[in-house]
């Protein structure tokens, strides 16, 4: 896909429900530079791995837009688009299908991630650039109001060094009055969902919204490498302190 920017900053892409190269991450600063106005970066290719639903939507005028499979490096028609006009919202959904099981636990690698901070919560004071500081003073002087492990988040926050392979757990707590939609780049991870009611479900995401005080495992096999992003996807606690990087060598 050729993606061009016409806003008035600088953009990326970020890629949900697809096993993605570090490279197309859309991260800035992180996996790429930003993409500056009116640049086009041209998202030659898109892996998936086998089994893998991907959900793209495509915005296209009346016409056809063809999709190919380039795995093998030659290039064979794999779907082609035909737009005639609007179209109302499709009937049947795909079915759900987990495209690798939950790995076994024994000698797996665990992550302790403890999220503090926001308003009417626990969080005092903090580590921020090397300072401690009170949250009062973070949230004025510098809009900072959330930590990872007592250490307000971003770039410079690496949780952990996984082996390429390597089973892990991000075993997250989040002792906050608030729900976070917990988001890892690169990867998909084994929660059990309490998100269902009584009822707590095995299930396969790159995203997962916790509740309040909720603790949660989330077990993935660190199989795709370079570094990646961790963080809550509410862009506004992202933006606060809500974010760090694991990597995977
Ligand atoms: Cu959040």
């Amino acid at each position: 896909m050729e993606f061009t920017d016409r806003l008035e900053v600088p953009t990326a892409m970020h890629w949900h429900g697809i096993r993605n190269l570090n490279e197309m991450d859309g991260v800035p600063n992180l996996t790429q530079a930003a993409i500056a106005l009116c640049d086009s970066f041209d998202l030659q290719t898109i892996r998936l791995a086998t089994a893998q639903r991907a959900d793209i939507m495509v915005e296209m005028p009346a016409g056809e837009l063809g999709l190919e499979e380039v795995s093998t490096g030659e290039s064979v028609g794999a779907a082609m688009l035909k737009a005639n006009g609007l179209v109302p919202a499709m009937a049947n959904s795909p079915a759900v299908m987990a495209w690798y099981d939950r790995p076994d636990l024994s000698g797996a690698r665990v992550i302790d991630v403890y999220l503090e901070g926001g308003a009417i919560g626990n969080l005092l004071s903090t580590q921020f650039e090397g300072d401690v500081l009170a949250l009062r003073d973070l949230a004025q002087a510098h809009s900072k109001l959330w930590a990872f492990n007592g250490i307000v988040g971003g770039y410079h926050h690496l949780l952990a060094y996984l082996a390429l392979g390597e089973v892990s757990v991000l075993r997250i707590w989040n002792d906050t009055r608030w729900e976070h939609s917990m988001h890892l780049h690169g990867h998909h991870f084994w929660a059990d969902s309490r998100e269902f009611g009584d009822k707590v479900r095995s299930v396969l995401r790159d995203t997962y919204l916790m509740t309040a005080g909720e603790r949660a495992d989330l077990v993935f096999v660190a199989n795709n490498p370079k570094m990646w992003l961790f963080h809550c996807h509410m862009m506004e606690h992202h933006a606060s302190g809500m974010g760090a990087v694991i990597s995977v060598t």
